[in-house]
């Protein structure tokens, strides 16, 4: 299993290379950017990145399932529901406007549960790697989350789901509450490189609301094997199953969850 298993990531690895190099070569030239909501965009480069994934994948693993943010679900066939989770570009907006925070992300799940997981920054060559059950690695390198222990004191990542003009459930009355207890509350524009961030113990917690498997999948696997912690935003840990979740290095999880559930809180408590 474990050479199986290596051999995922090892493929992974690459893949997420390669077309690291196909959006690093895009960057910054004029995309043919299309609109899938107000602001929802997809360019050209997410399209492409995604077709050289999935198709280098396909090959190597035929009869596995794929679920790719532009093109969907393609049906496998494996007893143990193998499928390979794709956003080819996180951080498309960013991507279209040339702000360079995006990265590849590709998640191998195995009955809905993250396996093996690779987020690559091609502008900074960051590739985020981990295994179920394996230290996650930053360029080979074994990393850890922080250590910073009380929300006071700790720096934060969000961001806005695409329907934030017209839902009233939009994150920002968690922004601005979380922004007056923390050290601060950065928007970044890529799920996949906050869950990352956290990883590594650039950040210490992140939160969002409606987010895709494809943006959190992999993510949420390099979190965990580096010694944070993972839930919905409910404190569940079957965190894939739902579209909104909160990760931390573990020892501010419950502060942030408080903080994020207000009306759960009495009134003389203070938000740790
Ligand atoms: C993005 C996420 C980001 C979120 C954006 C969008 P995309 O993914 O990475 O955290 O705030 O709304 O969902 O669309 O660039 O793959």
């Amino acid at each position: 299993m474990e050479s199986e298993r290596s051999n995922f990531l090892r493929e992974a690895c690459k893949v997420a290379r390669s077309a690291g190099q196909i959006i690093r070569d895009g960057f910054g030239s004029i995309h043919k950017v299309e609109f899938k909501g107000e602001i929802d965009l997809v360019t050209d480069y997410d399209k492409k990145a995604e077709e050289h994934i999935v198709s280098y994948l396909q090959d190597r693993f035929p009869r596995h399932s794929f679920l790719a943010e532009e093109s969907g679900l393609i049906s496998g066939n494996t007893s143990r529901r193998l499928k390979w989770v794709i956003d080819p570009i996180d951080g498309t907006t960013n991507y279209a406007h040339g702000l360079p925070f995006f990265a590849v992300s590709i998640a191998l799940l195995e009955r809905d549960r993250p396996i093996v997981a690779v987020v690559f920054d091609p502008l900074r060559a960051e590739l985020f790697a981990a295994s179920l059950g394996h230290n996650s690695t930053l360029n080979g390198a074994s990393i850890r989350v922080s250590t910073i222990s009380s929300l006071d004191k700790s720096l934060l990542a969000t961001g806005f789901p695409y329907d934030v003009r017209s839902s009233k459930d939009n994150n920002l009355s968690h922004f601005s509450r979380l922004t007056l207890c923390t050290q601060g509350v950065r928007r970044l524009g890529s799920a996949a490189l906050d869950l990352c961030y956290i990883a590594c113990g650039r950040l210490d917690g992140y939160w969002e609301l409606r987010l895709h498997p494809w943006d959190m999948a992999a993510g949420g696997l390099i979190v965990a094997e580096a010694g944070g912690k993972t839930t919905d935003l409910n404190g569940e840990t079957d965190w894939l199953a739902n579209p909104s979740i909160i990760a931390s290095n573990g020892h501010i999880h419950a502060a942030l969850l408080s903080a994020l559930h207000p009306e759960t809180q009495s009134d003389t408590s203070d938000v740790q």
